[in-house]
């Protein structure tokens, strides 16, 4: 069967939402397989999110990924990786459509920072990489 991974981030963790995202994912028919809470390090986001190491904007990811405990979540199910980006929404909270994660509580603070409230692996040979860098 699929797996993904998904982090609910600090904002997510910090504002108490993770009943309500994790209910989400179980009211859609997926099954969380191992679940567990991770303060991240420079170093582990620096892999996860290789793609953007050298982009403007990763220190800001990585402040924002480090200001509070993420919970770590394998979710597996049929086609899950396309599922739970389904889920979640586009990656700006503005943008992302009312009845997702990102949608109906993600933040936009207007000075370029967002807070989207999860993460999700964006294709099968992703959800592999990250589930074996997290867990
Ligand atoms: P994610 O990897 O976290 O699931 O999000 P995603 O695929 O929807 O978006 P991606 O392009 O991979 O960006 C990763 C995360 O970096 C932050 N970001 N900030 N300020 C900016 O322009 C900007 N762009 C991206 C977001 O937290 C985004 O989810
Ligand atoms: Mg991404």
């Amino acid at each position: 069967m699929e797996k993904t991974l998904l982090l609910i981030k600090p904002d997510g963790v910090t504002r108490g939402l993770t009943g309500e995202v994790l209910a989400r994912i179980e009211r859609k028919g997926y099954t969380i397989v191992d679940l567990k809470m991770v303060t991240a390090t420079e170093e582990l986001l620096g892999e996860h999110y290789v793609e953007h190491r050298e982009k403007a904007f990763f220190p800001d990811l990585v402040e924002y990924m480090t200001s509070g405990p993420i919970v770590a979540a394998i979710v597996e199910g049929a086609r899950v990786v396309e599922g739970v980006r389904s889920l979640s929404g586009s990656t700006e909270p503005t943008l992302a459509a009312p009845g997702t994660i990102r949608g109906d509580l993600g933040r936009d603070w207007g000075t370029g920072q967002i807070e989207n409230i999860v993460h999700s692996s964006d294709s099968p040979e992703s959800a592999a990489r990250e589930i074996a860098l997290w867990f």
